[in-house]
């Protein structure tokens, strides 16, 4: 396997469908994840083994894709579009046919990345080019009663993360903030409504205006930009996009007509590391800001984002904790670590993550060859 016989190799695309306990559950206003079940994908050929991660969950909540669309559209189509390793720029031309499907599309496109710096033996860092060295490291911390989440808050404080982001959801919103307000005064603070309100709601969004938030992270609908322009032009509070963000045309939009002035990205949402680069540059050059966020991604699509949270067009801490805030233990050897609110990138080669292949197969419940052939 992966040996040149003849003039070919074998190449492998495979997948892990794993499930692995969260250490915390994790409630937003769609609903508490106590674990996170997914893929990895391993691409092997001449030597070379590359990893990703979809970041897709079992439920539909977050956006439309699931697992298993995801897979699908893997297995069916985005499969038979890489059997001659193109690059990642040069994959999303190829399936560009194809609607959506961003969460499916990026964990091929990042494969593609880790594949391509892991057989020219550079960092996925370096290969993404202006760096500065390291990520700045935020927190986002799920629902719980107050006493719960002030805790949270006070052991994240003092681990040295750079801004705290709690989640709110309708009704819920002012004892969150006025109680995380009371007791850290000055900490960077902001909040996310992962869609939960509308338009209508804008008086009660206007109430957090005197807490002195970073942003408020997605108040609105899902696909929506046209009303979050809207609701900015009521709030002092500052806008930030995360699902209505799809692409970097999406993002264009959203600068234009006012719907946003920060936005999160994930790769995982945009279909993966070129889009999420585009959207980081525009941010700059529209005068906003960007951030890096999370999937409860294991180690292996960590990677990905604190390597893109490196880059200096990301100005503002993102929500990359270290693995040990999610997994007991992760299917990497080598988690990060994070000092002074900041986590360095891996040295690589790509995104050098090392996967501990025997506890990936022990939470693995089903292994799949998607594909194999002659290359
Ligand atoms: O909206 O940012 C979000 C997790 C799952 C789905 C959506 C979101 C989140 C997070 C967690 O906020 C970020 C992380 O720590 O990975
Ligand atoms: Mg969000």
């Amino acid at each position: 396997m992966g040996e040149a016989i003849h003039g070919t190799m074998r190449a492998e695309l495979t997948c892990h469908r794993f499930r692995l306990t969260l250490l915390n559950p994790f409630t937003t206003s769609f609903g508490t994840q106590t674990e996170r079940t997914g893929y990895i994908f391993r691409l092997s050929a001449g030597g070379v083994t590359a990893y990703s991660e979809c970041v897709t969950s079992e439920e539909p909540f977050y956006s439309y894709e699931d697992n298993y669309t995801a897979l699908h559209i893997i297995t069916d189509y985005l499969s038979s579009m890489i059997t001659d390793f193109p690059d990642p720029a040069a994959f999303l031309e190829r399936c560009s046919m194809i609607k959506g499907h961003n969460m499916a599309k990026a964990a091929i496109e990042m494969l593609l990345w880790d594949f391509h710096c892991r057989r020219e033996g550079v960092s996925l860092s370096s290969r993404l080019g202006r760096g500065r060295g390291y990520a700045n490291v935020g927190v986002s911390i799920g629902m719980e009663d107050i006493p719960a989440m002030i805790s949270k808050v006070s052991s994240a404080v003092d681990a040295g993360y750079r801004r705290i982001k709690v989640k709110i959801k309708r009704g819920m919103e002012q004892s969150i903030v006025a109680a995380v307000r009371d007791s850290f005064p000055e900490v960077p603070l902001s909040v996310d409504a992962n869609t939960d309100y509308r338009l209508k709601d804008s008086e009660t969004l206007g109430k957090l205006d005197r807490y002195n938030l970073e942003y408020i992270e997605q108040p609105l609908g899902h696909d929506d930009l046209l009303d979050h322009a809207k609701l900015a032009a009521q709030l002092s509070t500052p806008i930030c996009l995360d699902e209505s963000i799809t692409d970097s045309s999406r993002a264009e939009q959203a600068f234009d007509i006012g719907a946003c002035t920060v936005i999160n990205i994930k790769p995982g949402r945009v279909a993966g590391l070129t889009e999420s680069v585009l959207i980081a540059r525009i941010c700059r050059e529209r005068g906003g800001h960007c951030w890096v966020g999370g999937m409860l991604e294991t180690g292996i699509g960590r990677a990905f984002n604190i390597s893109l949270a490196g880059m200096e067009d990301v100005d503002y801490p993102g929500d990359t904790s270290p693995n040990g805030r999610y997994f007991a233990r992760d299917v990497v050897t080598n988690p990060f670590t994070m000092d002074s609110g900041r986590i360095v990138p891996n040295a690589g080669p790509g995104t050098g993550t090392v996967v501990d292949e025997d506890f990936l197969s022990s939470v693995t419940g089903q292994k799949l060859t998607i594909r194999d052939w002659d290359a």
